[in-house]
C-alpha cells in the first residue's frame, strides 16, 4: 500500500434504478437508515446519486434528478457528520447540492457533460472527480473500443485535469476515476486495474469504483446477481489500496472496511519482520 488504507465512499443510491440497489433507498427515511448504516459500517464519505448510469440506463431530467437528491442531501447534513458528494453529470444539480451541503462534485462526465461544466467546478471551489467513460451509459458497452486502453485513459484523464486547471480548478481539488465498466470490455478494464500504479502517477488522489460491476461477472460467470460479487469486489478494493488509490466506492462498506484493515495490518507486520 502507498500510504495507508484508502478512505471508503459508501455508495447512497436513491434512484428507482440502480444496477444493484434501484428503489431500496429511494424514499428518505430508507435513504436516511441505509446512510447510518454505512457510516457506523465504517464509511469516510457518502456518494449521493440521483441518476442511475448503469449500461442502457436512461437520463433523467434535472427536475427529477434534484427531486430525488436535494431532500437526502440537506438531510443528510443536518443528521450525520459524514461529508457527501454528489453524483452527477449535471452542473445545476451540483451546484444545488453543494449549497444544500455536499461537499464533492463526483461526474462521471469529468466536466463534459454540459459546456457550462468547466466553470461550474471552479466556481463551486469543492473538489471534484473526474472520471473516464467512453461514450454514453445509453449505449457505452454496446462497442467499446481502445488501442491502448491504459495509455488512453490516462492521457484523457491527465488533459481533463488540465482544463480543470485551466478553467480555475486548484490542483488540489482534482480527483481522478479510470471508470471501471463505463465504455470498457473485460479486458479493458483488467489493463487498467492491472495498472493502477500509472494513474496514481499522474499525481492526484485517485478514486477507484467496481463494486458489484459486471467485470466480476465476467471472470465469474456464476455471479450473475450483483449481490452475488462481494468477493470480487473485495479483491479489486484490496488490489486498489496496494497501487496506492485514495479512496474506493464501495456498496458493501463494513466488509470493505475491514478487509483493508487486515490488509494494512499484514502489511504493517510485514516491514516490521
Ligand atoms: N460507478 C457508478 C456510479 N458512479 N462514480 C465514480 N466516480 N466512479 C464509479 O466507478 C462510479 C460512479 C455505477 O455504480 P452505481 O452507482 O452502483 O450504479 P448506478 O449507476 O446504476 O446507480
Amino acid at each position: 500500500m502507498a500510504s495507508g488504507a484508502p478512505l471508503v465512499m459508501g455508495v447512497l443510491n436513491v434512484t428507482p434504478d440502480s444496477f444493484s440497489d434501484g428503489g431500496r433507498f429511494a424514499d428518505i427515511e430508507a435513504a436516511l437508515a441505509q446512510a447510518r448504516a454505512l457510516v457506523a459500517a465504517g464509511a469516510d464519505w457518502l456518494d449521493v446519486g440521483g441518476e442511475s448510469t448503469r449500461p442502457q440506463a436512461q437520463p433523467v431530467t434535472e427536475e427529477v434528478e434534484l427531486a430525488r437528491v436535494l431532500p437526502v442531501v440537506r438531510a443528510l447534513r443536518e443528521q450525520l457528520d459524514a461529508p457527501v458528494s454528489i453524483d452527477t453529470r449535471k452542473p445545476g444539480v451540483a451546484r444545488a447540492a453543494i449549497a444544500a451541503g455536499a461537499s464533492m462534485w463526483n461526474d462521471i462526465t469529468a466536466l463534459t457533460g454540459a459546456p457550462e461544466s468547466l466553470q461550474m467546478a471552479a466556481k463551486i471551489g469543492a473538489p471534484v472527480v473526474l472520471m473516464h467513460m467512453q461514450g454514453e451509459p445509453a449505449t457505452m458497452q454496446d462497442a467499446p473500443h481502445y488501442e491502448d486502453a491504459l495509455a488512453e485513459v490516462c492521457a484523457w484523464l491527465g488533459a481533463r485535469a488540465e482544463a480543470a486547471m485551466a478553467a480555475g480548478v486548484p490542483k488540489e481539488a482534482i480527483w481522478l476515476d479510470p471508470g471501471i465498466g463505463f465504455g470498457k470490455r473485460l479486458e479493458h478494464n483488467l489493463a487498467l486495474l492491472a495498472r493502477l500504479d500509472r494513474l496514481v502517477a499522474l499525481g492526484f488522489p485517485v478514486l477507484l469504483g467496481a463494486s458489484r460491476k459486471r467485470t466480476v461477472q465476467y471472470i465469474d460467470p456464476t455471479a450473475v446477481d450483483p449481490m452475488d460479487r462481494l468477493g470480487g469486489s473485495l479483491a479489486i478494493a484490496l488490489h486498489g489500496a496496494r497501487a496506492g488509490v485514495a479512496m474506493v466506492r464501495v456498496h458493501d462498506v463494513r466488509e470493505t472496511v475491514q478487509a483493508l484493515k487486515v490488509q494494512a495490518a499484514i502489511l504493517a507486520a510485514r516491514r516490521l519482520a
